[in-house]
Parts: structure tokens; C-alpha cells; sequence
């Protein structure tokens, strides 16, 4: 299946893979420049030889797809993923007046009394997100990420350019034209604006055939926990424009710029990589549903994923 792309890209970087300091201090091994292609009629591309949470990959995508950049809505189906962004900026404000939480990430992977001391802090912190609604839009709220990029980017004469809204038009009305991108790379708000400079920098889609494909060029990959998922996210949005558009799934690229391991990866890795890839799962959305921006959790349903256990790894912030 299509799942051998991902597991190559793992081998590949392992065998050819340079050792690389990076900014968290973790330490990695990285090949710069990689493309992997998965064929959305094959299955859809959620990986098997270890278990990802297609409710996350769903729920993270329609938060983008609102143009919703507030930790709130994902929290509210359960989604964690954004937590510690949000967090950093409450614990660094002035109204904060807890336990001192500098360097949570680090520290709450080696401090295991501090590491109680965080999860206590960071769980009132998503109470009140959830609870107190003014809260919520002071200290939920991430800046200019990715919803905000997609949906309402910020031209220099204070307009407003609803990117996602104007490629799915031009699919519909020019699905020939070579200029169907959506960006998230805003050089204006990459050192300012924006919790965290966007992964997944730019997309492109692409009409032949009835079919739509769609690539993306991906600066940076954390091959083990971050690509997966990533993978997942675009091939559901292919599928979710293509629903939209009345054309077939064509394929999903991915292009990787800086794709690495980290080296507290490892073990996972050689675990990951002797277990056997299954049948690819199935996706269906709602026949109800035509505009994507009217597509609610529910609308999406993932069938016949029967994947390996999921395996643990931390996360370098
Ligand atoms: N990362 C991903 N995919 C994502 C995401 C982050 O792989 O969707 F948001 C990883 C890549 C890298 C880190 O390991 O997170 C971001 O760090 P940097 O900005 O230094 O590249």
C-alpha cells in the first residue's frame, strides 16, 4: 500500500540521514528534500504500523478550515495538540500569578515534582479556557496561524483575502489554471505574529482527469510523531475540496525540506518498522454536506482502520 512511502522516508533518512543540532536541543538525524506521493484511490493514507488519532487529524482541520485560530473549539472536542503554545503566553503574562512555569516543556519531562506541579497548572488553565469565554479570546487565541492565514490574510491596504474560498472557486471555474496555492508563510507575521512559524508553508492543487491532487511543501517534518498526521490532515482536505468540487481524489504529494528523526525517536522507529503494514482504512463524508465550510465532525467517518498499537515518544517544544 501506499504506506510504503512513509516507512521508505523513514529507512531513507536513517541510512542517509546527517546528524543535526536543531533549536529544541534534542538532536536529530535529517535529509533535506524528500517527496513522498500517496494515491487517495488506494485507501486513505493513515498509517498502520502504528496507531494516529484521526479524531485529532479532523478536529485540527476543521479548526483550520473555520479560520478559527483559538485553542477554545479544539478543546472542546477533546483536541490537546495546540495546549502549550496557548500556555507559554498565559504563564508569561502578567495576570498569571501561579507557580513559576518557565521552560514547561523541557522541565516536565525531567522533573517528575514539577511535572506534577504542570499538568495541575495547565489542566485549570483549559478549565477556564473552556469556562470564561473572555478569557478564552485573551489567552485561547494563538495570533496569526494557520486558520487565520487560510481564511483571512491581511493585505498592507487592511483587506481581508480568503484564500481557501478562492482556490476552491478557481478549481470549480478554472481547474486548468497553474495558480491554485494556498499559502500559510506570511513573512510579515513569521517573527511577530504566529505562536509557531507554519510547518506546512504552502499547497498547490491540481486538475486532470476529473481528478484533484494536492501538494504540499513541508519545511520541516518530525518524521516520527509530526508526519503521520500531517499526512492524514492533507489527504482529508484533498478529499474534502474534491467532495466539494464533483471531481475524484487524485493523488496527495508530499514534499519534505528539512525531514528529520530525533534521536529520542530511535527505538520507536525500529519498532515501528518491523511490524507489518495492514489494509489502508477507508473515508467517507457526509453525502449531505456540499460546502466545506459546512463540515462538522460528525460528517467525517473513518471505516475498517484496524492499525498496530499506538507507540509513545516525546515531543521536543
Ligand atoms: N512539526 C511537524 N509537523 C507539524 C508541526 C510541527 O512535523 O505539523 F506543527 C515538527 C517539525 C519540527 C518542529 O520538528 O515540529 C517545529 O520546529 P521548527 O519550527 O524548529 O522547525
Amino acid at each position: 500500500t501506499s504506506e510504503n512511502e512513509y516507512l521508505q522516508l523513514l529507512r531513507s533518512v536513517l541510512e542517509r540521514g546527517t546528524v543535526k543540532e536543531d533549536r529544541t536541543g534534542t538532536g536529530t538525524v535529517s535529509t533535506f528534500g524528500y517527496q513522498m506521493r500517496f494515491n487517495l484511490n488506494e485507501g486513505f493514507p493513515l498509517i498502520t504500523t502504528k496507531r494516529v488519532s484521526f479524531k485529532l487529524v479532523v478536529s485540527e482541520l476543521l479548526w483550520f478550515i473555520k479560520g478559527d485560530t483559538n485553542i477554545r473549539y479544539l478543546l472542546q472536542h477533546n483536541n490537546n495538540i495546540w495546549n502549550e503554545w496557548a500556555f507559554k503566553k498565559w504563564i508569561e503574562s502578567t495576570d498569571y500569578t501561579g507557580p513559576d512555569m518557565t521552560g514547561f516543556g523541557l522541565r516536565s519531562q525531567s522533573d517528575e515534582a514539577f511535572n506534577v506541579l504542570y499538568l495541575e497548572q495547565m489542566d485549570l488553565f483549559k478549565q477556564q479556557i473552556l469556562q470564561d469565554e473572555a478569557f478564552a479570546e485573551k489567552y485561547g487565541e494563538l495570533g496569526n496561524v494557520y486558520g487565520k492565514q487560510w481564511r483571512d490574510w491581511k493585505t498592507s491596504q487592511g483587506e481581508s483575502i480568503d484564500q481557501l474560498k478562492d482556490v476552491i472557486h478557481t478549481i470549480k471555474t478554472n481547474p486548468d489554471s497553474r495558480r491554485m496555492i494556498v499559502t500559510a508563510w506570511n513573512p510579515e507575521d513569521v517573527p511577530r505574529n504566529m505562536a509557531l512559524p507554519p510547518c506546512h508553508t504552502m499547497f498547490q492543487f491540481y486538475v486532470s482527469e476529473g481528478k484533484l491532487s494536492c501538494q504540499l511543501y513541508q519545511r520541516s517534518g518530525d518524521i516520527f510523531l509530526g508526519i503521520p498526521f500531517n499526512i492524514a490532515s492533507y489527504a482529508l482536505l484533498t478529499l474534502l475540496i474534491a467532495h466539494e468540487c464533483g471531481l475524484q481524489p487524485g493523488e496527495f504529494v508530499h514534499t519534505l525540506g528539512d525531514a528529520h528523526i530525533y534521536s529520542n525517536h530511535m527505538e520507536q522507529i525500529k519498532t515501528q518498522l518491523a511490524r507489518e503494514p495492514r489494509e489502508l482504512p477507508q473515508v467517507r463524508i457526509n453525502p449531505d454536506v456540499s460546502s466545506l465550510f459546512d463540515v462538522e465532525v460528525d460528517d467525517i467517518v473513518l471505516d475498517n482502520y484496524q492499525p498496530h498499537p499506538s507507540i509513545k515518544a516525546p515531543v521536543a517544544v
